[in-house]
């Protein structure tokens, strides 16, 4: 006797054998002779099973079970034609007769009950994408020669500003969740080269939004030698990379989450790209207002682009969007400054389509080490928490850059997804840290 899972004995080969599957039940509708089961497999598949109605008596959705029977096409099966003519079943446990997931559930119980909701076939789709996102991203920087590494969560010092740190108790001393492992991966460049790592960063985000996170998985490249053009060029070919893959890949998981991709598969090198003067002059353009102390005015050179000013730029296009070039006080103190344009950075976004808002981030880092101690005194950062991270300009400092980007921000968009939430199994937000 064969034990499979569903979606390997939906084929010819398997009809008339005698099989065994083991899973949960997913639905049930009884009749006076027989019952129909829907079992769902480990792996979220769906097989039609029809069984004696007397051996069902106690059974209840949830329940999980083995079932033995011999595997038959019918058209009326539902998922693929194929269904089990069962004969015995094997209990491993009777769920109770309360299971809180049904078809329709308040958002906030689909959260509540997340360790049970994420059993929907829904997250089971998208665990598989995530999957493949992290699959895909190991696998493109390895075949492009880039080194994987790990950087501590544990650390002494902010990256990208202090309003955003979660505070710890590390013993005696104070030290914060890590929000970026772009400092340790800078440092890792002098011994390996081009480096990657993907590890969560936490951002104790005070607002809610739909696309903020405060522990989101980070994936992070930096490389010595590279130029502005370079990153973008690298970042246009790993996300191109990602989605092309990924749909070849999910296909099945994309078809059932009813996502249209038709767009997705037209994304490709080169991205279109625009500087952060000409965005500011567009924002402008199209009349796009800021709240200052409590008045309002158009938006102007040297303001950070909001999530509406990010929305606006990509809303009508389907190709991500570069800005580049952003003022240098709106960027952490690490960004360099072009050499010919006092004020701007060498730095740059990458926005998703469809108003879908930034995905990543980087750019040059400041190499020389007395602008880097002028810019982190203005920024207020307490230099002895940085000695180490000084000691890399000072010990045979190189030009070099790098960039981060949110997982659950690629996956938003590529699942044309309204909230980040929906990306990953156990969400992290301002009032959520429970289950
Ligand atoms: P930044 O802070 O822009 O830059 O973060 C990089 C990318 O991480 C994602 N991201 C988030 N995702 C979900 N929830 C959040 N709260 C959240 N915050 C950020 C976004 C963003 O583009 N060290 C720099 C990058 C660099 O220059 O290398 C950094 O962390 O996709």
């Amino acid at each position: 006797m064969l034990k499979i899972r569903s979606a390997e004995l939906k084929h010819d080969d398997y009809i008339g054998k005698y099989v065994s599957i083991k899973g949960w039940i997913h639905r049930i509708r009884k009749q006076k002779e027989n019952t129909f089961l829907l079992i769902r497999d480990d792996r979220g598949d769906i097989i039609q099973c029809i069984i004696d109605s007397s051996k069902t008596n106690n059974l209840t959705i949830e329940s999980s079970i083995e079932i033995f029977g011999i595997v038959q096409k019918d058209p009326r099966a539902p998922e693929g034609g194929y269904e089990l003519k069962a004969n015995e079943i094997n209990i491993f446990s009777i769920s109770k007769n309360d299971y809180p997931i049904g078809e329709y559930q308040s958002l906030d119980l689909l959260l509540d009950k997340r360790h049970l909701a994420i059993r929907t076939r829904r997250m089971t789709m998208v665990s598989k994408i995530r999957s493949s996102v992290l699959h895909f991203s190991r696998k493109w920087f390895t075949d492009n020669d880039w080194i994987e590494v790990t950087a501590p969560i544990i650390v002494k010092g902010s990256v990208e500003g202090g309003s955003t740190l979660f505070p710890i108790k590390y013993f005696d001393e104070n030290a914060y969740l890590s929000q970026s492992a772009q400092l340790y991966l800078e440092a890792m460049i002098f011994s390996l080269g081009p480096v990657w790592s993907i590890t969560p960063s936490f951002r104790a985000e005070k607002s809610r939004t739909v696309r903020h996170l405060t522990e989101f998985l980070h994936l992070e490249a930096e490389a010595p030698w590279v130029s502005l053009d370079d990153l973008i060029t690298i970042q246009e070919e790993l996300v191109s990379y990602l989605i092309q893959n990924i749909l070849k890949k999910n296909k099945k998981e994309f078809d059932f989450l009813k996502r249209n991709v038709s767009e997705l598969e037209k994304i490709s090198p080169p991205f279109d790209k625009i500087t952060y003067e000409k965005a500011i002059d567009k924002l402008r353009n199209e009349g796009l207002t800021i709240i200052d102390r409590e008045s309002s005015r158009l938006i102007e050179y040297g303001d950070d682009l909001s999530i509406e000013s990010e929305r606006l730029l990509t809303l009508n296009s389907s190709k991500p969007l570069f800005v580049i070039g952003y003022p240098l006080k709106i960027k952490p103190f690490y960004v360099k400054e072009e050499p010919s344009k006092e004020g701007v950075g060498l730095a740059a976004d990458l926005l998703a389509p469809n108003g879908f808002g930034e995905i990543t981030s980087g750019g040059i880092r400041e190499d020389d080490l007395q602008k880097l101690e002028k810019r982190m005194v203005l920024e207020g950062l307490q230099k002895s928490n940085y000695e180490w991270y000084l000691d890399l300009r000072r010990y045979g400092s190189v030009p070099h850059g790098g960039f981060g980007l949110g997982i659950e921000r690629l996956m938003r968009w590529i699942l044309n997804l309204i909230d980040i939430k929906d990306t990953l199994p156990f969400p992290r937000t301002l009032r959520r840290i429970y289950p």
